[in-house]
């Protein structure tokens, strides 16, 4: 039944795609004759209590020509929506039907690190992972993606990511949109890169590894510039940027606002309007928008500018940064056609959850991570002999799976300084959330940074205070991490315990 309903969207955007594509560019075609925006299936574990799902091979065809291998959970691409509640348990059964070990971490969960699917659990090939999910934090969209050391990026670009929403069932009542497919929308935006016939392209040349893997065609849900059809009242879209490393820059082409409800751990007091947000990869953001004018529009993003200062990244990128500028511009990553009937929700909430705490000033203790890319200042010699050995750490080391960075007491807050080098780097936490104190040289410059986040864009210097509220052990850690995936590969990755 999933299946093929997933398939029937895949098949109907391909047909379409072929239909209208031919060789005309994204920028010429039609908005008209888009692929329709492929829905990933519901599935409502909140009165079963059960999630099965099954890591599977694929093929799927994303431009009119071949199709590509690819990977799944349930389906060939990508993974279901799964919808838990507030307060339940989910007991997974996970089987891992790939030639290869796949751990599969639940990011954004608050969960105890023995569940939390970091790479201390792979699930070997042929395997069945049952953890049981205690789901008690408070409505958010978080997702569950490969965490496999060293090949999370691979994995994670064939298409082993889907998302995890958790609901209260007070919606009704906060006046949100919360119908799958009606008018709540799941975005999952990721950009790809395809060869000559079509095929979906992971070549790591020196520069995908150093900048991470960047693609020029920017997929939603596994399509690229789909056309999503809306009722004609207030819609609310979970941006998800499940990219290995494409940071985007979204807007509306009609500049028409999106009002902001929620970031990556929750809801946020009120809608707050926002004409432009960028979306790291890793982090989630929900907004509702306005489309009771009836009017077609599309979410656009502009180019990642994330090419590195001056010194050595600089000059080698400058080229490529210069180029990509300008070839780029607005990217289309989404067209909307509100037609047909109005949907459940006709007017803005004016509040939608309690006032956020002003964050503690009381730290159990103090930890600096500096986010390191070339370590020894020797980065080119892995990189150019292709050995993909890794180069990057933090603090000064690579990842070593056999040595836990930090232990933290449980219960506690404490203030976590991360610092970037070279590039921006999204940092992510497992197992719990955060408030951003300062994300940019001690300064708080960004709208999206407000409320409650388990992963942030380091632009020099972020300070956070970080709630410790899940346990984890030595053996079955947290980690912390660069969500740049080829980056996380390359070692830029700690571990810590709870206890
Ligand atoms: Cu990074």
């Amino acid at each position: 039944m999933d299946r093929r309903r997933f398939l029937k969207g895949s098949l109907a955007s391909a047909a379409s795609a072929t239909l209208c594509m031919g060789a005309t560019t994204w920028a010429r075609a039609d908005s008209a004759n888009r692929p329709s925006l492929p829905l990933p299936n519901l599935i409502d574990v909140s009165k079963s209590g059960r999630l099965d799902l099954v890591a599977q091979r694929g093929n799927h065809r994303f431009l009119p020509g071949a199709s590509s291998a690819t990977l799944g959970y349930n389906q060939d691409f990508l993974g279901p929506v799964v919808r838990a509640r507030r307060g339940q348990e989910v007991a997974v059964g996970l089987l891992n039907d790939l030639p290869e070990p796949l751990a599969t971490h639940w990011h954004g969960l608050l969960v105890p690190g023995n569940v939390d699917g970091g790479p201390h659990q792979p699930i070997h090939p042929g395997a069945l992972w049952k953890p049981v999910l205690p789901i008690d934090q408070p409505p958010s969209t978080a997702w569950f993606h490969a965490h496999t050391y060293p090949h999370t990026a691979r994995q994670v670009y064939a298409g082993l990511a889907g998302v995890f929403q958790i609901d209260d069932g007070r919606d009704d009542e906060r006046g949100l949109p919360h119908d799958h497919g009606d008018d709540d929308f799941t975005l999952i935006i990721q950009d790809r890169r395809f060869d000559s016939l079509g095929r979906l392209d992971y070549r790591l040349g020196m520069m995908d590894r150093m900048h991470g893997f960047q693609g020029d065609r920017i997929l939603v849900n596994g399509a690229e510039n789909p056309r999503a059809r809306m009722p004609r009242s207030i819609v609310r879209l979970r941006l998800l940027n499940g990219s290995n490393a494409r940071i985007y820059h979204l807007r509306f082409d009609d500049d028409r606002p999106m009002h902001v409800i929620a970031s990556d751990s929750g809801y946020w007091p009120k809608p707050t309007a926002a004409n432009e947000l960028r979306l790291a990869p890793g982090e989630r953001i929900e907004v509702l928008v306005d489309f009771r004018d009836g009017h077609d529009a599309r979410l656009v993003t502009g180019p990642d500018r994330n090419q590195g200062g001056p010194g050595m990244m600089g000059m080698m990128s400058g080229l490529r940064s210069f180029t990509s500028s300008l070839l780029e511009g607005d990217m289309p990553v989404l067209s909307f056609h509100p037609a047909g009937k109005k949907g459940a929700v006709d007017q803005l909430p004016e509040t939608i959850d309690d006032e956020l705490p002003a964050p503690t000033t009381r730290f159990a203790q103090r930890r600096h991570f500096r986010l390191d890319m070339m370590l020894g200042g020797m980065p080119m010699m892995g990189m150019m002999g292709g050995s993909g050995g890794p180069t990057m750490g933090i603090n000064g080391r690579p990842f070593d799976m056999q040595r836990i960075n930090e232990q933290v007491s449980l219960g506690t807050t404490e203030h976590w300084t991360v610092e970037s080098d070279m590039l921006m780097h999204p940092f992510h936490i497992h197992g719990v959330r955060f408030r951003v104190l300062a994300d940019e040289n001690g300064r708080s410059t960004r709208l999206e940074n407000q409320g409650y986040k388990d992963t942030v864009l380091v632009n020099g210097r972020a300070e956070l205070a970080v709630e410790f509220t899940q346990p984890a052990s030595h053996e079955k850690p947290f980690m912390y991490h660069c969500h740049i995936l080829e980056h996380e590969d390359g070692g830029m990755m700690g571990h810590f315990s709870v206890s």
